[in-house]
């Protein structure tokens, strides 16, 4: 069949823009990730992501992936490491961190990685990640140099970077829990120089981390993100996951 990148992409320039629900196995048993990926689904969410930076083993991977595939939504890996693998996956962010200052995150994964997404059957989704500001766990694991907040101009050179080598999900995370998210103004920045390299429509600009409100989700939207993520509000405030999709997706596709 067409590939989950192709399909996500093809959603976006027709019906506009994407929630994806972030699970940490690690955090969220199958039982809880099954119900929030059902809920997920019914919110208008278009994919779920499974993983995590610390502490997250296969069988946990397993049996997550295996209860959010009941939602019926495609479930993809968001790997804190190349060991992050399930068969019961749709696909993984094949992701290269683009300010770590540690060849594993860069490269290294990917290659140790490679093999376990062909022997499980996982498409591949390139994926440039770059890491803002607070950075959370996945900022201090992946030994990032975070791009400070106020630097705009640098998360956009990251982005731009990154769909030149390939990325076809370009994301800027904030981290998870993050007492801010991404600055409007650095998604401004990335998708402007996304665009102004004929990108558009080819790579989706992804925008995750500490978004807990309407405001930040539409804040989002209108500097451009194609992809919003988020993780923790389902677990912690799922009366308003809906509510956020929607605002995030109000006024696509353009
Ligand atoms: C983290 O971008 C995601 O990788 C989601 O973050 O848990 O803060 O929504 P939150």
């Amino acid at each position: 069949g067409r590939r989950l990148l192709e399909k996500l992409l093809e959603k976006r320039r027709s019906s506009g823009r994407l929630h994806f629900t972030l699970i940490d196995p690690d955090k969220t048993g199958p039982a809880e990730a099954g119900e929030i990926a059902a809920r997920a689904a019914e919110a208008g969410s278009d994919a779920v992501l499974v993983g995590g930076s610390i502490g997250v083993t296969f069988e946990e991977t397993d049996e997550v992936v295996k209860a959010a595939k009941t939602s019926g939504l495609p479930v993809i890996l968001f790997p804190g490491g190349h060991t992050n693998a399930s068969r019961h996956a749709d696909a993984v962010l094949f992701l290269t961190v683009l300010n770590s200052d540690n060849p594993y995150y860069i490269v290294q994964a990917q290659i140790l990685g490679a093999p376990l997404a062909l022997k499980l059957g996982l498409e591949a989704i390139p994926t440039s990640y770059i890491i803002v500001g607070y950075g959370g766990a996945a900022g201090f694991v992946a030994r990032a140099r975070p791009i400070p907040y106020e630097k705009p101009e640098l998360a956009a050179l990251h982005a731009l970077a990154g769909a030149m080598m390939g990325g076809r999900i370009v994301y800027l995370e904030a981290g998870s829990g993050a007492p801010k998210p991404v600055p409007p103004e650095a998604v401004a920045a990335s998708r402007k120089l996304i665009d102004a390299a004929g990108y558009r429509g080819e790579v989706l600009l992804t925008v995750g981390g500490g978004v807990r409100t309407p405001e930040a989700a539409r804040a989002a939207a209108e500097a451009g993100a194609d992809v919003l993520v988020t993780g923790t509000l389902a677990e912690e405030n799922p009366e308003r996951l809906a509510e956020i999709v929607k605002a995030f997706k109000s006024g696509s596709p353009t």
